[in-house]
């Protein structure tokens, strides 16, 4: 089944960089429309349940700290073919990799802090959206 929505976070270094703004300029631009949004900071224990699915990984606890050390903007984006289409938008998960013009090329920093999350996949987007957004029936 595919939908039309996905889900997104701008991560700490987004906000840190007063990037907010320039970004979900780029998303608009892009077509997307903001279904639901807020200004939020993860805890430890939220940031190992996102990413349970990278606990093996060397790099998971540089991940969480990452990804609790200030707020986030976390939303719900809908558009044609929401979760393909916002993943070329950000380009690939290593900045140096992503297409010019990307959000990634424009804004991260690096690999491990690389601005923006986009789903990828239908089933999780609707999990990372429930996730953010419990109790709102948005997939
Ligand atoms: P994407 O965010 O492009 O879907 P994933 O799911 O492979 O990429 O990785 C999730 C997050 O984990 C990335 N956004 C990044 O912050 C971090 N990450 C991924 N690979 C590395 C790595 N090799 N070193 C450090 N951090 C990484």
């Amino acid at each position: 089944m595919t939908t039309n929505r996905t889900f997104t976070m701008l991560k700490p270094d987004s906000v840190e960089k007063g990037n907010i703004g320039a970004i979900l300029e780029k998303i608009n631009a892009a077509g997307f429309r903001i279904v639901a949004m807020k200004l939020t900071q993860m805890t430890q224990r939220d940031a190992r349940a996102f990413y349970d699915i990278h606990k093996e990984r060397p790099f998971f606890g540089e991940l969480v700290t990452y990804m609790t050390r200030g707020p986030i903007v976390a939303a719900i984006l809908e558009k044609e073919n929401a979760v393909e289409d916002f993943r070329a938008l950000i380009g690939a998960t290593n900045p140096e990799e992503a297409a010019e013009g990307t959000i990634r090329k424009l804004y991260a920093t690096s690999i491990g802090e690389n601005a923006v999350h986009g789903s990828d996949s239908d089933e999780n987007a609707a999990i990372e959206g429930a996730f953010h957004f419990a109790g709102r029936e948005m997939f």
